[in-house]
């Protein structure tokens, strides 16, 4: 059933798991999402990107979520509009549909994130649809990174608790060194749990890590063993991922596992057989995979058999 991102969260935040929230540009990607909640019994989020709504179109976006929410009525979805960056944009997708918006304007000063994101919320709760900000900055701390630049990067959770008290927001993502992508750390992984404790301490509301990919071994080793590239790589190991979630981390976003995983499916057929050209044949591999990973990832997060 297609519900706003409260009804999942705050119950993940009530019971101390989180919610995997995996981003989709096609059919292949979502019905794998869904597939996967379904043999793991558990809530999902699907989000689509500015990027994503532009591919797709939004009605489709939309469509098909609901067709196969329609499919899945046990299931609690929500459609969460990932890293919108304008009020348009958020209004466009709660009028299409969607039953969570992201308002990222972390980019500039707190002030004008904050009066962005109290705008937004405003809106969206009239649809009793749920929002999500950003404070700080999406970037990867090196060991040698002194307090201050550390500070000028990463949430500060003294403003994180004026932030949520002014804006209203019903969920927060915290900078804590993670990035988007498949090179989020040149040394050792490395988040700083502490500063993420203190900012669950303050607000206490559910709390989104953004850049959440783990690249793990398998399909790492499954992309370069077609011949890709994946060189310097390094994704958020699973442990941090669970500490992160006792840490105050309700909702985790996942894109580049699901791509890579995916993709490495299609090279794997297209380097076996120089003569296939049915659609099919690819894609039924990649979203095999798809659904592997994302069950894997739902049983990391706790929020397996959760419905
Ligand atoms: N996201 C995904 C952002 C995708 O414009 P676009 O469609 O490329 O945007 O918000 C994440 O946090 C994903 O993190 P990951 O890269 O670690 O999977
Ligand atoms: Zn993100």
């Amino acid at each position: 059933m297609l519900v706003s991102g409260n009804e999942i969260l705050q119950k993940a935040n009530k019971e101390y798991y989180g919610v995997g929230a995996f981003n989709f540009v096609n059919y292949e990607m979502l019905s794998s999402i869904f597939e996967a909640a379904n043999e793991a019994n558990a809530p999902i989020i699907v989000q689509a990107s500015e990027g994503a709504i532009k591919y797709l179109g939004i009605e489709l976006a939309v469509g098909m979520v609901k067709i196969l929410s329609s499919k899945y009525p046990h299931i609690p979805v929500a459609l969460h509009l990932d890293h919108g960056t304008s009020f348009e944009s958020c209004k466009n997708a709660l009028e299409a549909g969607f039953t969570s918006v992201m308002i990222d304007a972390s980019h500039h000063q707190f002030d004008k994130n904050l009066e962005i994101t109290s705008k937004v919320v405003q809106m969206a709760h009239k649809y009793g649809v749920s929002v999500e900000a950003e404070l700080g900055r999406l970037m990867g701390i090196e060991d040698n990174i002194n307090v201050s630049e550390k500070d000028a990067v990463l949430i500060n959770p003294k403003e994180a608790e004026v932030f949520v008290k002014e804006s209203k927001v019903d969920f927060l993502a915290p900078a804590i060194g993670t990035s988007h992508g498949a090179f989020k750390f040149k040394g050792e992984p490395k988040l700083d749990f502490e500063r993420l404790e203190e900012v669950k301490k303050l607000t206490n509301i559910p709390l989104v890590l953004h850049g959440a990919s783990s690249i793990p071994e398998y399909i790492k080793e499954s992309f370069l063993s077609t011949g890709g590239d994946l060189k310097g790589s390094k994704g958020v190991p699973f442990e941090f991922l669970q500490e992160a979630v006792r840490g105050g981390i309700n909702k985790i976003n996942t894109d580049t596992d699901l791509r890579i995983a995916f993709i490495a499916e299609v090279r794997k057929v297209a380097n076996n057989d120089n003569t296939q050209f049915d659609l099919r044949k690819f894609f039924t591999p990649g979203k095999d995979a798809v659904k592997k990973l994302v069950v894997e990832r739902i049983k990391i997060l706790g929020s397996d058999n959760k419905i």
